[in-house]
């Protein structure tokens, strides 16, 4: 008996981890009911892609490429945001997250407009839209024709069908289907303005919608016009597989080319066809002039509702400077993508991983091209954004965030859902662990919603929201308070260092979001990682007031956040004596090295001579014993998280002592914002292994610096003795930062990862407008 309880209790375990927090659902209101956000841009890793909030929405997207560039294997054909195409800049200029958008692709010799305006109004299944796509010629190159593909297809669970209508059939050809969720639909193709060349199409069973292209290319077949002239288009009906007649001959992919001269213009339209009785006329969208007029009209709002939200012109940005903020808001949420999915997770007690329940996530992402996905503490800096435009948005990405809360109170924190999600991520990085966090960055979020934003949030039933959410941000402080902390009561460390690695210079710990920030150089249990502290801190103030605002016992977590804030306390525990400087305390040495082992003896490289010699990896090598101590030789953005999360005592000499310090130009100051790691550490701009150049080792990243311009905005308010160096330093580093990250848009064109503390120029990926949007909030000061 006691053995049969006992491996009950393990199959207990196990299952602990994919389940299901237990308690009503944060998402009250899905799909069709919110018909206004029901259609949207929501792939952001396309180009330019529609599907509704459904979760196997049928999915509609573009296509192009120069027929003079069409490669093998597809090559040139434009479809997933991929930096490899190397376009010279795209991204939504407007973009509400709503009702409509415009976006710009630069792809030179041509420059593409997509822009689609949604109408809902009085149809049912979230109503019409129209698409349009405009293709000019901004250069005296040669190219004068380019190819335009317009595809819908279905998720192979989508209940529904759809079908090619000819030329030759109906007056009024395009694609005609009818799908669960969309009822009966339209979708039309109406040349505005341009010559079309040749027109062709291909309907077809497509094997997943990660391979959209690859069915496309592999079905192009090459064309001639009476005059001679050669073209390649698509076959038409394919309703085979591998060349054997399918037993399921419905197409579920549906592809329109146009090859056109170019300037061209083509507007698209989706129209909702049920709910009309034969015979009456079923109002059609708008295309050519009235999709302008309606277009033009859906600019000038969000352009007065940016002015409104931001006041950048009343501050006296310049009309070039308003611009660019404008369009990193719009691809902020032109990124906001839907996503429907199972993550793939790990606990100690699961043997292998296991799926997590599927779920959808409407969420914004960091990166279109590179990471088009859900990022846990990414999300809570968009967050700060997102509410400040629109706050119901906001909310229904916390909503669909914490649905995805475990039984334990833990969250994943990176969502690869759904097969196009999945396809974008190699292998190793796609499994989660329960027992690693993330920065719980939706306290941020929660505690700007709660100050900035209070009385829209009293409004419109948004108080309930916040009732559901209690006992899920309950369940998620106590994850972090409980999981986390280390062997000294107020000390937490991040799960997830390799211990036993000699690879790595300084293991990394992904988990906090810091990824390769030099920690403490041997990882073991009695670590204090100092950010997590001052986050947890954070959390407890963000769940005191949370609590006092919905009436709920609060004196736990004010007790909480005084105990963790207490500066004697935090002084005892982080901060390095000698140096005076916050730090994390450690098993630790300085004396680390990547050395090349010895290569194999000269007889037998000999032997080996013919094959391909590979030298044996770099390992670590230590030059001395580590001891227990403060890591205070790697000054950096951990050091000033006392200060990043407004902890410090206002009249603190340490904090006097941190100002001066992060000024310092041999520290952290830079002309272009703060780095990430003193000049003077050892370790900065190291590689971490000879394969993993330095990333969070001196670059500027923006959402820190975000950080520190609030802290330091919000310790210039204070009186005392701090106050006026940090009004001066605020004053400073906001320019520093605005300044640059306009500079590098205007120069490359995109929003960047990172930035050089030594050039100030865009690294990493772009276009990143995920945290680094966060410069509108810089310029309008909102904080
Ligand atoms: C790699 C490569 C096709 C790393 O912005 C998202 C995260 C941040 O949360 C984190 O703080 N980025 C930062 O250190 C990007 C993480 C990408 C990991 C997956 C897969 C795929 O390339």
């Amino acid at each position: 008996l006691a053995i049969a309880s006992y491996f009950g209790y393990l199959g207990y375990l196990e299952t602990r981890v994919n389940t299901p927090f237990d308690h009503q659902k944060m998402v009250v209101h899905a799909g069709l009911e919110q018909p206004d956000r029901y259609w949207g841009s929501y792939r952001p890793l396309t180009y330019f892609g529609m599907k509704t909030r459904d979760p196997h929405s049928l999915v509609m997207g573009l296509m192009w490429y120069t027929p003079s560039n069409l490669g093998p294997g597809g090559q040139g054909i434009r479809h997933w945001c991929e930096q490899g195409d190397k376009l010279d800049s795209y991204g939504w200029t407007h973009h509400d997250g709503r009702s409509f958008g415009v976006q710009e692709i630069q792809d030179l010799p041509f420059e593409l407009k997509t822009s689609f305006v949604k109408y809902p109004e009085g149809k049912q299944y979230g109503g019409d839209w129209t698409a349009r796509i405009s293709v000019r010629n901004t250069t005296r190159a040669w190219d004068k024709s380019i190819s335009l593909i317009w595809y819908v297809a279905l998720d192979e669970r989508t209940n529904g069908h759809i079908k090619y209508v000819s030329d030759d059939k109906s007056p009024e050809p395009g694609v005609y289907g009818e799908a669960q969720g969309l009822g009966e639909f339209q979708v039309r193709f109406h040349a505005v303005k341009g010559k079309i060349l040749h027109k062709s199409y291909l309907s077809t069973v497509a094997p997943s919608l990660a391979k959209l292209k690859d069915t496309l290319f592999s079905h192009f077949r090459a064309f001639a016009d009476k005059r001679g002239n050669r073209f390649i288009g698509l076959p038409g009906e394919i309703v085979s597989q591998n060349g054997l007649p399918s037993s399921n001959p419905e197409p579920n992919f549906i592809a329109i080319q146009i090859t056109a001269e170019v300037d061209f213009t083509l507007d698209i339209t989706y129209q909702s066809t049920s709910g009309f009785s034969l015979g009456e006329s079923i109002p059609k969208p708008p295309t050519g002039r009235a999709y302008q007029d309606s277009l033009q009209a859906k600019i000038a709002q969000f352009e007065q509702r940016f002015e409104d939200r931001f006041q950048l012109k009343q501050k006296g940005h310049s009309p070039e400077e308003v611009r660019f903020a404008r369009n990193a808001l719009s691809n902020l949420l032109g990124g906001i993508g839907y996503f429907y999915g199972s993550s793939r997770v790990q606990s100690v007690y699961t043997k292998n991983p296991v799926p997590y329940w599927k779920a959808p996530l409407y969420t914004a992402v960091p990166s279109r091209s590179f990471f088009p996905r859900g990022f846990l503490w990414d999300e809570g800096f968009h967050g700060l954004l997102i509410s400040a435009w629109d706050i119901d948005i906001e909310l229904d990405i916390i909503c669909h965030w914490f649905d995805l809360l475990n039984v334990e109170g833990w969250i994943p924190r990176e969502q690869i859902l759904g097969v196009e999600a999945l396809a974008k991520v190699p292998e190793e990085f796609v499994t989660q662990r329960n027992s690693n966090a993330n920065p719980p960055t939706f306290f941020l979020t929660l505690k700007k919603l709660l100050t900035s934003h209070r009385a829209e949030l009293s409004q419109n039933g948004r108080l309930a929201t916040l009732e559901r959410l209690y006992p899920r941000v309950q369940a998620w402080f106590n994850w972090f308070n409980t999981t986390q902390r280390g062997e000294v009561l107020g000390t937490y460390l991040w799960r997830g260092r390799n211990a036993t690695t000699t690879r790595e210079l300084n293991p990394k710990s992904l988990s906090s979001g810091l990824d390769d920030y030099p920690r403490a150089s041997h990882p073991t249990d009695k670590e204090r990682h100092l950010d997590l502290r001052c986050w947890i801190a954070l959390a407890a103030g963000v769940m005191a007031e949370l609590s006092t605002l919905l009436g709920k016992d609060d004196a736990k977590y004010y007790e909480t956040a005084s105990y963790l804030t207490d500066n004697v306390r935090l002084n005892r525990l982080h901060l390095a004596p000698y140096s005076e400087q916050y730090a994390d305390w450690g098993l630790h040495t300085d004396q680390v090295k990547l050395k090349r082992p010895p290569s194999m003896a000269p007889q037998q490289q000999q032997r080996h001579h013919h094959q391909h010699y590979q030298l044996p990896e770099m390992q670590r090598v230590t030059g001395e014993l580590p001891t227990y101590q403060f890591v205070d030789s790697a000054f950096g953005y951990v050091s000033l998280f006392p200060l990043l999360l407004e902890q410090l005592d206002h009249d603190s000499p340490y904090l006097t002592k941190l100002l001066n310090d992060l000024r310092d130009p041999e520290q952290l100051w830079t002309n272009y914002g703060l780095r990430s790691l003193s000049k003077r550490s050892p370790l900065y701009m190291q590689r971490n292994t000879e394969h993993d150049p330095p990333y969070w080792r001196g670059p500027i990243w923006i959402n820190i610096n975000y950080l520190a311009a609030k802290a330091l905005h919000h310790y210039g308010k204070i009186d005392g003795p701090n106050a006026a160096l940090a009004r001066q330093i605020y004053a400073e580093l906001r320019d520093n930062l605005v300044g640059n990250i306009l500079r590098q848009y205007k120069r490359s064109g995109y929003l960047w990862e990172q930035y050089d503390d030594t050039s100030g120029e865009g690294k990493g990926c772009n276009p990143f407008t995920g945290w680094t949007a966060t410069v509108v909030l810089l310029m309008a000061e909102q904080f």
